[in-house]
């Protein structure tokens, strides 16, 4: 039996890790032959809850959960952390600006990377789920100088997968056959999904579609705005969806991509597209043996590149409002 990796989960009592935890500790994540310990975080006012979370994690008797440990100290919650699963937020409140919430955010983000960088296993690779997830995941990573900077990224995968079962809905097609789809940029309305290089069955997305104006007028946005009509139809967030798309990043990061295929992870810019270094940005990756490369000298449009530079633009104002953060 392998040794047991610790995770941490932070905002465990919410709507996403209510999901989450019982995905991963089915061995969902991480394989069915890889024992966990899970390492739960949530605020004070939330510990209740958590207990709650905790008996029923215990009720479920997962052959591979071998501890739960909650706590309110992220001290606590991070010590040898291998996998660190960062979703706890704080949510955006009635009158709140932008800005407020990126501050807001900011501090907590700030103080768990400081934190991650003190106790956590030098190897832990951090997934930021909490909003704005791509400039708090750039956040942690500043203030985690002695851990390397390729082991924080910020979730894409419930972009991606949006994008592929649009595709796949649109063509009548198997979602498992839909490959190489992209989502560059940021994690908001600037998003630019890209179904250029799709293919389904090694035929070119493109080639399929009856409407070549599909693309721009109802993929794009459908898939920029899909987020806003899980709330509109449900009155909460994404949360199964998004807890689906937590375990899949992470699988793939530590386990591998299917063979032949890339998924979408922001992930810190090293001027690849003419992304400059200095922001956690949306790109097509391949996984192999617990690290990511990014997908080179894909051809991108006019358009493409328009899209691609508007969401640029957007984390570099981010950026701006928490620069005394960084
Ligand atoms: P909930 O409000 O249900 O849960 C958040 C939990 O985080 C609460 O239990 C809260 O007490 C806890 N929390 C707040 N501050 C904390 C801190 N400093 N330390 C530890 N825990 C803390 O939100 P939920 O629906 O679970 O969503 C969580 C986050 O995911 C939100 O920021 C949300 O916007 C974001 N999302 C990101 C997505 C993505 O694709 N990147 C998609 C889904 C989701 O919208």
């Amino acid at each position: 039996m392998k040794a047991p990796i610790r995770i941490t989960v932070t905002g465990a009592a919410g709507q996403i890790g209510y999901s989450l935890l019982f995905r991963i500790a089915n061995g969902d994540m991480l394989g069915d032959d890889q024992p966990i310990i899970l390492q739960l975080l949530d605020l004070p006012q939330a510990q209740q809850v958590l207990r709650g979370v905790m008996m029923e994690l215990e009720d479920c008797a997962f052959p591979l959960l071998q501890q739960v440990i909650i706590s309110d100290d992220p001290k606590i919650a991070f010590k040898d952390a291998e996998i660190a699963m960062l979703v706890g937020a704080r949510p955006r409140s009635k009158g709140m600006e932008r800005k407020d919430l990126l501050e807001a955010n900011g501090v907590i983000f700030s103080v768990q990377g400081r934190i991650l960088n003190e106790v956590a296993a030098r190897h832990v690779k951090v997934l930021v789920v909490g909003n704005p997830a791509n400039t708090n995941a750039l956040i942690a990573m500043k203030n985690a100088p002695d851990l390397d900077p390729r082991n924080f990224s910020a979730m894409m995968r419930l972009d991606h997968n949006r994008a592929i079962a649009q595709v796949a809905q649109h063509l009548f097609q198997p979602v498992r056959d839909v490959k190489r789809m992209i989502v560059w940029g940021n994690h908001s309305g600037t998003q630019y999904p890209d179904l250029n290089h799709a293919q389904i069955r090694g035929i070119p997305v493109r080639d399929l579609l009856p409407d070549q104006n599909w693309a721009e007028n109802e993929f794009i946005p459908t898939v920029q705005k899909r987020g806003t009509m899980v709330i509109e139809a449900r009155g909460l967030s994404s949360a199964a969806s998004a807890a689906n798309a937590a375990v899949a990043h992470m699988h793939d990061w530590v386990l591998g991509a299917h063979h032949n295929n890339w998924v979408t992870m922001s992930v810190p810019s090293d001027g690849s597209y003419d992304i400059p270094e200095g922001v956690i940005y949306g790109f097509p990756v391949r996984c192999n043996q617990g690290r990511y490369q990014i997908v080179q000298n894909l051809a991108i449009s006019e358009l493409g590149r328009r899209h691609m530079q508007d969401s640029y633009r957007e984390l570099l104002e981010e950026r701006e409002h928490v620069k005394h953060l960084l």
